[in-house]
């Protein structure tokens, strides 16, 4: 009889679709057989009581971007680069993490990826891809640069609508989705309205309106259901996919719903701060408000009922950290002082290790979500939309041994101190969960235990990725 480098026992394994009693056989970093009583390996893991998950993907993270003005980092340093954002999302039990090779206007895109290339290599615990940020679409990105570079397994590309020096026009945006969708990349579009932006940030500062709780009275729902409603439009003309990046609210969903009614395959995905987050805490005093800060930010509770509502009735497609990892000190957030105006201030929050547990615990453990669609959301459409699947995603003979066991009745106050992040904070400091991952597993290597470190810094490799052709989609 075969002997397995690993076999999981006795745990519940659950995928997008099935949810079932099994152990897991795994050799040479892959699944090779699932089934009861698999026989002998070299080494075994009892999951007995655990439930046997994908890992988490986190398909929406940002880690060692270069500083720049005109961002959404206003200038601010990233805290996490791969190695310590890495950790983070293991420890957190996510094994796959997507975050963003970023264009400045004037760089060759292919400088761009060579460059963050550089900044991830030797340092990942876990697997990770690129998506590409389209900053500067000169006619060599259009022509030559952008389809070499979704033809070498970079299948997603970002585009703004606002940031002074990321947002495209409209002609802009529809060529760069026309290449997309030729050369086979999903496009993704952060949608708000920048020159609406401009002009209430003017005017709140003209009336000393500048505190944090400020920011989301200069962005919005309307700004943003505004630009959801433009980017729909301007993929409905392109005849391109499109995935919205971070909604935060139902006027932006209730355009996603227009769309996908009149026949348009439109994606979505919401983040853990519109479900968890909202105004009160931008609010908080003492510019404490400035740590929730993100855009677009987060709204008022019936906002995060209609995002709760998403996330059960399948308007989302995928659930991402947008961990933008800013600390709370003078090389972060509080870069130009802590009375400045919320303008001034680096936008984006910490979320790579509390993502999945989240979810899991408000969503899972409440029985709003049952535990194949919170696979579905943490990990495997992730996997489907940006072109990972079967590799990663699921636990099935042939794909990844990446594999997160959760002990369902787990409960973890949450602690800035126990996350591997470089950040000073969390956003969700002592709010206790019931739910996490306790063993995670890279390609069949356990890199962490109960807490315990036992992976390496550079295992983990580039994955290189393209998108099917064919699914269904009005135009694909
Ligand atoms: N908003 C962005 O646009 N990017 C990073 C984080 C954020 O809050
Ligand atoms: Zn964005
Ligand atoms: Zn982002």
């Amino acid at each position: 009889m075969t002997e397995f480098d690993l076999i999981i026992r006795h745990g519940t394994v659950a995928t997008a679709s099935d949810t079932f009693r099994s152990d897991v056989g795994i050799t040479a970093g892959k699944v090779v057989a699932l089934g009861a009583s698999l026989g002998s390996a070299k080494e075994t893991i009892d999951a007995s009581g655990k439930l046997v998950l994908p890992g988490g993907i986190d398909a929406h993270c940002h880690l060692d971007q270069p500083r720049a003005q005109g961002l959404a980092s206003g200038g601010a340093i990233m805290a996490d680069d791969f190695e310590s954002g890495s950790l983070s999302a293991v420890f957190g039990g996510t094994t796959t993490i997507v975050p963003f090779a970023v264009q400045h206007r004037g760089q060759s895109l292919r400088a761009a990826v060579e460059d963050y290339h550089r900044r991830a290599g030797g340092k990942a615990y876990i697997d990770y891809g690129f998506h590409l940020i389209v900053s500067d679409p000169t006619q060599s990105v259009l022509k030559d640069e952008l389809p070499s570079l979704i033809a070498e397994g970079h299948a997603s590309v970002k585009v703004y609508m606002t940031y002074e020096a990321m947002k495209l026009s409209d002609r802009q945006i529809l060529d760069v989705l026309d290449v997309n969708q030729r050369a086979g990349a999903l496009t993704m579009i952060h949608a708000e309205n920048y020159e609406c932006i401009a002009w209430l940030t003017e005017k709140l500062e003209a009336e000393g309106k500048t505190e944090p709780r400020y920011h989301e009275d200069s962005r919005p729902m309307a700004v943003e259901r505004e630009a959801t409603h433009r980017a729909i439009t301007l993929s409905e003309v392109a005849e391109a996919n499109l995935l919205i990046v971070h909604v935060s609210g139902r006027d932006a969903m209730e355009e996603i719903r227009r769309a996908r009614a009149r026949g348009v395959k439109i994606f979505a995905e919401t983040c853990p701060q519109y479900l968890f987050l909202s105004t009160r805490d931008l609010a908080l005093p003492d510019f404490l408000g400035a740590k929730c800060m993100c855009s677009p930010p987060p709204r008022d509770p019936a906002n995060q009922a209609h995002v709760w509502q998403g996330i059960e009735d399948g308007l989302f497609d995928i659930f991402s950290s947008d961990h933008a990892p800013y600390r709370f000190d003078e090389g972060g957030k509080l870069m130009y002082g802590p009375k400045v105006s919320f303008s001034k201030v680096a936008n984006g929050i910490p979320g790579l290790e509390t993502r999945s547990a989240l979810l899991f615990s408000e969503g899972v453990m409440t029985g709003r979500l049952d535990l194949n669609r919170f696979v579905a959301l943490n990990s495997t459409n992730a996997a489907k939309l940006y072109g990972l699947h079967p590799q990663k995603g699921t636990i099935a003979v042939g794909a990844d041994a990446d594999i997160a066991i959760w002990d369902p009745q787990r409960k973890v106050t949450i602690s800035n101190d126990m996350l591997h992040h470089n950040v000073d904070y969390t956003p969700y400091e002592g709010r206790t969960l019931t739910g996490w991952p306790v063993t995670v597993l890279s390609r069949g290597q356990v890199i962490c235990h109960e807490g315990e470190l036992l992976g390496k810094p550079g295992q983990g490799k580039f994955l290189k990725r393209f998108r099917a052709k064919k699914g269904g989609t009005a135009w694909t």
